[in-house]
């Protein structure tokens, strides 16, 4: 097979994460392979056989009439999966140790500051007073994660390496050491009934949008360590139920959450999640993809494609992950 034109469709980013970057690195690890980053007016959109693509605008992949495959620049293909005018190529997604890692960094992060009451120290700290509340051992508390994929499974062994009860739940039925398995809808009470944070790791799918809602919070173990049961989601938005949410922190349904995705992107500045006293919020960023870890993932991708081998990581359209 000839070596094919990498086009890079990009949107968004920061400092660190911006088209620029992602074109140096492309650059860098490509060799003698052309790589276009867009929009660039000097070029045939039929040249272009691959596309490395964040948050492309609904309808842009539809131009390329001779794409060989798709890279996503993320995990989460949701986006792609809600476009009709995306070619029916392989989708290949993100799943590398780098993201994986950083996931779990974040589910670590947000587990133990719920388990170790860190909402409650810091507003002490605030005011100035000495008031120390029982401490529960990490083997008191169950932490159920919904998504039990490359990332699920790794914060999964991380939480149980720190002494955590932990579970998961998923749509095939699964064997993993330390771990209690749940599976399919039938199974999704009793794997909330015995949770006491819950851990959102879930692709964005018809059968997973609106998960997080007041039902399923009602469901979580009410007798939790805790006191109340606690969210945190690093899935997507589109899987929570922002007002119901709201309602449960209010009520005490939920005791906190930790919120890293949300329905509308930048969190609008009128948000009352912005200010909820218990709420943690992260602007997308649980997990970003590194641009020096990922263009060598899809460059290695493309050269083993392009020799005759298989591509890894292929998303199943017909589940939508
Ligand atoms: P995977 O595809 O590896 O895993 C998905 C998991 O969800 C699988 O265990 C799958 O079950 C399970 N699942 C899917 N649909 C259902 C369902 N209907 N019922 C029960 N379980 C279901 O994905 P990753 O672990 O790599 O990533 C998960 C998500 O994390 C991404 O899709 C993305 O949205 C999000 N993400 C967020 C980031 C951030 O910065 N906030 C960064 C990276 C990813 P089964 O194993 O049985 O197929
Ligand atoms: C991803 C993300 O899907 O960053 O990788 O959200």
């Amino acid at each position: 097979m000839n070596k094919g034109t990498l086009a890079l469709l990009i949107h968004g980013g920061t400092e660190n994460w911006s088209p620029q970057r992602w074109k140096q690195r492309f650059d860098e690890v490509c060799g003698d392979r052309r790589v276009l980053q867009l929009p660039d007016a000097g070029f045939d959109p039929a040249d272009v056989h691959y596309a490395a693509v964040w948050k492309p605008r609904p309808g842009e992949l539809a131009g390329f009439p001779n794409l060989r495959v798709i890279f996503n620049l993320g995990a989460g293909v949701d986006a792609l999966m809600a476009d009709p005018g995306v070619p029916k190529v392989p989708l290949v997604r993100v799943a590398v140790g780098d993201l994986t890692g950083r996931m779990s960094e974040y589910v670590v992060l947000h587990v133990l500051m719920h388990h170790r009451q860190e909402l409650y120290l810091r507003a002490s700290q605030r005011e100035k007073r000495w008031a120390p509340k029982f401490q529960w051992p990490a083997s008191a508390v169950s932490v159920g994660i919904m998504g039990l994929g490359t990332l699920g499974v790794n914060a999964a062994h991380a939480l149980r390496h720190l002494g955590f009860r932990v579970s998961g739940w998923s749509r095939n039925p699964k064997e993993i050491d330390g771990i209690k398995c749940f599976h399919g809808s039938a199974q999704l009470d009793a794997f909330l009934g015995q949770t006491d944070i819950l851990v959102c790791l879930l692709p964005l799918t018809p059968d997973t949008r609106d998960i997080l809602n007041r039902g399923s919070f009602a469901k979580l173990n009410r007798n939790s360590p805790m006191g109340a049961p606690v969210l945190i989601n690093a899935g997507r938005g589109g899987l929570q139920n922002e007002a119901d949410i709201l309602a449960c922190l209010d009520d005490g349904t939920l005791g906190a959450a930790s919120l890293d995705v949300f329905v509308q992107e930048p969190l609008p500045g009128a948000s009352p999640f912005w200010s909820h006293p218990k709420v943690v919020l992260t602007p997308h960023n649980a997990a970003d993809t590194d641009p020096d870890e990922i263009s060598k993932y899809v460059a290695r991708q493309i050269e083993r494609f392009e020799a005759g081998g298989g591509l890894e990581n292929v998303v199943d359209p017909a589940r939508g992950y």
